[in-house]
């Protein structure tokens, strides 16, 4: 089946552990396991696949170098749709590194970062969205990240873009059929089908664009940024949501001098959480520099929690930081409410697009409250649900290609005597882009960039 070269890799992470594998794919697969596995009869090579066998890995002189299991597995039911045999053996780093090497002296190459879900790629058992979606499994920081990445590994994104590719092919098919007409009157209504047909793709391709927001979050992860005048709790804020001490409070104002950052899951998005220096003016040339760091990181922020304290409210200079931050970037906190009087919220003077959450930090009032507003403002409000897809910088890309040539199709068909060779153009062109999603059509500098990404030994 495949023309390839048989590789190796040790497929456990490094390091000390249970059991570490040493994983080889490829047509000499069960020759290089004849060569280094000696166990009870028969040999690995005439063994069923499915199946493994107990014995030892042993050097080019016959010397035992450790006990392990050697797993079979006969192409095409294997990851790679190759012959593969997978070696179990003790997990230190010396021994891995040992049985690895005897691979490759019995004759495999060192496999590349990727390559055995590249392989799995090129012989057909996943389409590039699947490869993409390993990858994605294998980063995850939040259970709704690993969620999200699994349903596109079974194949819930590559359903939606084959269907988006199909109805795109139909279309120029169907207008390449009337083009035989070109010279004679169209048949009235001929070109409905094709509408109809083209106005269902440009919705589901709108409809994938809209998981992009939720994708990226899922993948990247966000960042939120907790800005707002010295001694309004900032640091408490973050020491509360991250559940332990790690930012220094005090009633000194200016305490936190550097940036503090700390990784948090808010509703299933992973998030990194930037403590800031206060606002304020200062002829501190260290407090200065802080302050200078802040409203950096305030602009490469995806929001931005402004801080202050709800008896007092905002003041001036409030208005003037928050005027710098744009509202869709922008979440006020009023922190301190516990000390309110009568418990009452003091109105904030502030138009009503941007949001305020109210917080006690020293109590944990309205922290869930805030949690969620935060989830909020950074999925756009459209998420809580994954909609079988979220998709990726890359996806996006294409799509979007994809959108403007089919369009530019659709509008043409809007005038009767348009030039139909050109609207099947455009709707060819429309489905190349899509195909490159999954990988119909594919080069050898896409794979690179796609297949780098992952780990040796997957
Ligand atoms: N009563 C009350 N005090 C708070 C609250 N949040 C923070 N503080 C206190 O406010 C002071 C300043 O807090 P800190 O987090 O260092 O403020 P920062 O300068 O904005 O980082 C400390 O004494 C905190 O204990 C709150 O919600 N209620
Ligand atoms: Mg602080």
């Amino acid at each position: 089946m495949s023309d390839f070269d048989t590789i190796a890799a040790i497929a456990t992470a490094p390091g000390e552990g249970g059991v570490a594998i040493i994983r080889v794919s490829g047509p000499r697969a069960f020759a290089i396991a004849d060569a280094l596995f000696a166990g009870p009869p028969p040999p690995p090579s005439r063994r069923q696949g499915g199946t493994f066998v107990f014995g030892r890995v042993v050097d080019s002189s016959g010397a035992p170098i450790d006990e392990a299991l050697l797993l079979i597995m006969r192409a095409p039911r294997s990851y790679t749709r190759e012959d593969t045999i997978e070696i179990q053996c003790h997990g230190g780093p010396v021994l891995s590194r040992k049985i690895l090497q005897r691979a490759l002296e019995a004759g495999a190459r060192a496999a590349e970062p990727g390559e055995f879900t590249k392989r799995a790629f090129l012989n057909g058992r996943l389409d590039l969205t699947q490869a993409e979606a390993v990858a994605d499994l294998i980063r995850a920081r939040s259970d709704r990240a690993a969620a999200a990445a699994m349903e596109q590994l079974e194949g819930a994104l590559s359903a939606r873009i084959n269907r988006v590719y199909d109805e795109l092919i139909e279309a120029a098919a169907n207008v390449e059929a009337t083009l035989d007409f070109s010279d004679q009157e169209l048949p009235p209504g001929v070109l409905d089908p094709v509408c109809e047909r083209l106005r269902h793709a440009l919705d589901d391709m709108r409809a994938l664009l809209s998981t992009w927001t939720e994708g990226r979050l899922l993948r990247d992860g966000a960042t939120v940024v907790i800005a707002g005048k010295p001694n309004v709790g900032k640091s408490t804020l973050l020491n509360a949501l991250l559940g332990r001490e790690r930012a220094i409070v005090s009633h000194i104002p200016g305490t936190t001098r550097d940036t503090i950052e700390e990784m948090i899951i808010i509703e299933g998005y992973p998030v990194k959480l930037v403590d800031t220096a206060g606002i304020r003016k200062t002829d501190c040339a260290v407090e200065q520099e802080g302050i200078r760091r802040t409203l950096d990181e305030i602009r490469s922020a995806d929001l931005c929690l402004y801080v202050f304290d709800a008896r007092s409210g905002l003041d001036s200079a409030d208005k003037t930081a928050i005027s710098y931050i744009p509202p869709d970037k922008l979440l006020l906190v009023a922190n301190k409410i516990d000390r309110l009087e009568g418990g009452k919220e003091k109105k904030v003077d502030i138009n009503d697009f941007i949001s305020v959450a109210y917080t006690s930090c020293v109590s944990g009032i309205g922290l869930d409250d805030l949690k969620s507003k935060i989830a909020r403002k950074l999925d756009g409000g459209v998420a809580h649900s994954i909609q079988h897809a979220a998709i990726s910088a890359r996806h996006y890309a294409l799509i979007n290609a994809a959108l403007v040539d089919s369009r530019a199709a659709f509008e043409m068909l809007s005038d009767s005597a348009c030039a139909l060779d050109l609207v099947a153009a455009n709707l060819r062109s429309a489905a190349e882009s899509i195909g490159r999603i999954t990988g119909r059509i594919f080069h050898e500098e896409l794979l690179g960039s796609i297949f780098s990404r992952f780990c040796i030994g997957k």
